[in-house]
């Protein structure tokens, strides 16, 4: 395959701008320590709104290979919207993606399907790449079997969607989120299939095959390399692990 790896850390709501800068050198250090190959594996980091222009600022003058991007964006351009960011905003902060539709954001903050699908045509309007989160309850998985509401997420997200859009999709089972027991490589590998053939069939063959699709939920240095081989996982959405330099950098080295 000809899909580049992606390790992306979703530092949910944790680590202000002074400790995003340390934390920030600190992994680059170490990633450049153990001689990191970014055009082999890329490095992203989702941290919180307010650490994004320090974050843009070390990277710009550091020359770090790492990308970044926002946990969120509003559906809206601009306008009266309150506490809300637009992706204009994210786009001149030259972020490259958006983390949607994260389980947190549709438990926690009621963001149904259709919202997130707004929030991904925003973002893909404002030249950021969604990294669509998507994911069955243990309800779900009981009641439905693994694939089927996943599935169901991405086509409600993409509703609308035309083209061949630069996407990211994450597969995160909600039982597996933060609890410490993560997915089998085994059952990641069911429902990332399921969800590039319905990429396919959404938007083409292209799509599908250039899109990464990421395993998310408990993932650790030394679970990452099981799940690293099977063919439709490409990467990994990293909530706690990647608030670990030392873990999050062994992780992106998984080979
Ligand atoms: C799932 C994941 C990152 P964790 O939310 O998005 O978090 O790795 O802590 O389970």
């Amino acid at each position: 395959t000809t899909r580049t790896p992606l390790m992306a850390g979703n530092w949910k709501m944790n680590l202000d701008h002074l400790q995003a800068i340390a934390f920030t050198q600190k992994l680059a250090w170490a990633l450049k320590d153990a001689k990191h190959d970014f055009d082999d594996v890329e490095v992203a980091i989702f941290p919180p709104y307010t650490d994004l222009r320090s974050v843009q600022t070390l990277v710009d003058a550091d020359k770090l290979s790492l990308s970044y991007g926002a946990q969120d964006v509003s559906a809206h351009d601009s306008g009266a919207y309150t506490g809300e960011i637009s992706g204009a905003f994210l786009s001149a902060l030259a972020c490259r993606y958006v983390i949607l539709g994260h389980s947190e954001r549709r438990t926690l903050h009621a963001e149904t399907d259709e919202v997130v699908g707004s929030k991904v045509k925003a973002a893909l309007k404002h030249g950021l790449v969604p990294v669509i989160c998507v994911g069955e309850t243990s309800e779900d998985l009981e009641k439905f079997g693994a694939s089927a509401v996943p599935v169901a997420q991405l086509k409600a997200a993409l509703e609308g969607v035309e083209g061949t859009p630069d996407l990211v999709v994450a597969y995160e089972p909600v039982w597996a989120i933060g609890s410490g027991q993560a997915a089998t490589p085994e059952q990641a590998q069911t429902v990332a299939k399921a969800l590039r053939d319905a990429l396919e069939e959404l938007l083409g063959e292209s799509v599908a095959a250039a899109t990464r699709i990421l395993y998310g939920g408990s993932v650790k240095s030394d679970n990452i390399a099981g799940f690293m081989r099977e063919p439709d996982v490409d990467g990994a959405l990293i909530g706690g692990a990647s608030l670990k330099v030392d873990e999050f950098s062994a992780i992106a080295r998984f080979r």
